[in-house]
């Protein structure tokens, strides 16, 4: 087995890399070469690098999401976040709120704002929506090339585009992430997220390729980098910057919603008021909360979230680290608590949720008996790309004792959630089977 540690410090000389803090270093750029080279993506050097102008020299110690601290569940609140988080509707995770599955029993498809998870780098910021200005620019641009050049938008010049709703989950790529430990004895970096970190909501905006297109885009523009105007994310003693990460050009085209309104109400402030990027069925970073500008580019573009972060590292993958990560897998929950607790000889029926960045899901599998056998569940919605479908099945326990409740999903492109998931050292796209006690008794 490759020794993971060796990973993990070629990932933080990376960072460091990134960070600015070993600029000069002519060791560290061919690491960071190499690295990008393996993963077949590096076809230009960064030039003009967008994280070089985030570069600041004072790095202090700040808590970060993957240190141990976002690994234990506190009470009380996450400082960062603004909304109330009552421990019946959420887990606090380091500046992170898990939403507790349980909590979505009747709650219908869409999830409510006020126990949507909450994933924030550092702290949910104040930006007075009168104030907030979106910026393009870059070479990708007509007649703007630099940020002094900008075009720039306010939430009225949005609103003035033509809107458009769009149903779609938002799920963070390390969700399911704490099951490589306690399922598989794999613990892998990381916030220690169950299943909850996931929400659909129905989001109303402009689309960003409106944007773009009046923005004045060019046939050359390869990449689109949004940047969230909260603060600048320190890790390990290593400023990063701004939140931010690239998206292919025809990603960005396709169906990317600038959004100021979610489940008909606008932008919560935790969830990026008041406008964020809202990428359907791709890795939850994706979807840049408070974007305050968008660099739209000729040549391919980095930040730590394409390169360090966000690509699968570990014995099963490339050497350098898979491609960037884009479209979510396949996972299902039950809407019920750790330990729940049935009475035998009753019939009890089973609720809960399965989804699929690869398309709709279209069947689920239960089983009462730790995988002896399964059977299918009834589903409550139609198979539907970027959401998810609920599903329930009747139970009747017979005998007092302890068992594990299983589901497994299937999906419209083929996919059925496997045993086990492929290990990667970040412990990203957890898709096997979850494993749920409950008591009979
Ligand atoms: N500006 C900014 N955008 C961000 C983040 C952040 O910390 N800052 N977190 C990202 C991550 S990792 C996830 S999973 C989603 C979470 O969105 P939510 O907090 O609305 O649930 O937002 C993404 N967008
Ligand atoms: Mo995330």
């Amino acid at each position: 087995m490759t020794p993971i540690s060796e990973v993990a410090y070629d990932r933080h000389r990376l960072r460091q890399w990134l960070g600015g803090s070993a600029r000069a270093d002519g060791v560290l750029r061919r690491d960071l070469l190499k690295l990008l080279g393996t993963a077949g993506i590096l076809t230009a050097l960064p030039a003009g690098t967008a994280y070089a102008t985030d570069r600041t020299d004072t790095t202090p110690a700040a808590p970060a999401g993957n240190t141990p601290a976002g690994n234990t569940p506190t009470a009380g609140a996450a400082p960062g976040i603004r909304k109330p988080l009552p421990p019946e509707l959420f887990t606090i995770r380091g500046t992170n709120a898990e939403t507790n599955f349980p909590a979505l029993r009747d709650t219908g498809y869409h999830t409510p704002v006020d126990r949507f998870f909450v994933r924030n780098h550092t702290a949910t910021p104040q930006l007075p929506t009168q104030d907030w200005r979106l910026r393009l620019w870059g070479s990708g641009l007509r007649g703007s090339t630099d940020y002094a050049g900008a075009i720039e938008l306010d939430l009225a010049d949005l609103r003035r585009l033509p809107a458009h709703t769009h149903s779609a989950a938002i799920e963070c790529a390390g969700n399911g992430r704490s099951f490589y430990a306690s399922q598989q004895g794999e613990p892998a970096a990381g916030t220690a997220w169950t299943l909850g970190a996931i929400g659909v909501a129905r989001w109303r905006g402009a689309r960003l390729s409106d944007v773009l297109r009046r923005a004045g885009l060019r046939r050359e523009a390869v990449d689109v980098l949004p940047r969230g105007l909260d603060d600048e994310y320190v890790t390990g003693g290593v400023n990063l910057g701004r939140v931010r990460r690239p998206l292919p050009v025809a990603k960005a085209l396709d169906d990317v919603l600038l959004a100021y309104e979610m489940n008909g109400e606008p932008l919560a402030a935790d969830h990026g008021a008041p406008v964020r990027v809202v990428v359907p069925s791709w890795v939850g970073i994706s979807s840049i909360k408070w974007v305050g500008d968008i660099e739209v580019a000729a040549q391919p573009l980095y930040s730590p979230w394409n390169t360090d972060f966000y690509r699968l590292f570990g014995p099963a993958h490339p050497e350098g680290g898979s491609a960037p990560l884009t479209r979510q897998t396949l996972k299902s929950a039950f809407e019920l608590p750790v330990d729940a607790r049935f009475a035998p000889g009753r019939t009890h029926r089973l609720h809960g949720r399965s989804w699929s960045g690869a398309g709709g899901v279209r069947r689920v599998e239960v089983s009462t008996d730790g995988g002896a056998s399964w059977r299918r569940a009834r589903l409550w919605d139609e198979p539907r790309r970027d959401g998810w479908v609920r599903w329930s099945l009747d139970w009747r326990p017979a005998e007092a004792g302890s068992t594990h409740l299983l589901a497994r999903a299937s999906d419209t492109a083929g996919r059925t959630q496997p045993d086990r998931s492929t290990f990667n050292t970040q412990g990203y796209f957890f898709d096997a089977v979850v494993r749920h006690p409950v008591t009979v008794g």
